[in-house]
């Protein structure tokens, strides 16, 4: 089964900087923990800090995925365009967040990306994207 996992702005910084919230592993162990413990699994991985590259990415791998693993970052709070691209394709998204997200600041609580996904994870750390694999992938 093909899975795509899409991790957005600044996530590209994890393990290089507050550890206290977002631990002490980067962006490439999260996608070697995950293809090591999901070897029948066709991952794309993709990450970028700028909100059409996510859309086109959320739009091309709609077509080729059977599910989207996303943690779209500050945007999830303030992206109509992201929600709208999630909302637009037929396969499931599910939105990851490392930390979580009702325990820090009031504007953090709400996520509109969220709320086109079929699920929410949020502050399980990295074990949040392997629940979300494991989701999608008996689906
Ligand atoms: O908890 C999450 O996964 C978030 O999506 C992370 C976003 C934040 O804006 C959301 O509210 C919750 C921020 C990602 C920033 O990632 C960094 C990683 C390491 C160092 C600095 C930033």
């Amino acid at each position: 089964m093909k899975i795509g996992l899409i991790n957005g702005p600044n996530l590209n910084l994890l393990g290089s900087r507050e550890k206290d919230i977002y631990g002490s592993q980067s962006l490439a162990d999260l996608q070697a923990i995950l293809s090591k413990d999901f070897p029948e699994v066709d991952f794309t991985f993709f990450q970028s800090n700028v909100e059409g590259e996510l859309i086109d990415c959320i739009q091309k791998l709609g077509e080729t995925c059977g599910g989207i693993v996303i943690n779209p970052g500050g945007y999830s709070h303030t992206s109509v365009a992201i929600a709208d691209a999630i909302a637009s394709i037929k396969c499931p998204v599910v939105e990851v967040h490392i930390s979580n997200i009702h325990s820090r600041e009031e504007y953090r609580h709400h996520s509109i990306t969220g709320s086109k996904c079929v699920g929410v994870i949020s502050g399980l750390g990295f074990d949040g994207y392997s629940v979300a694999v494991k989701f999608l992938s008996k689906n």
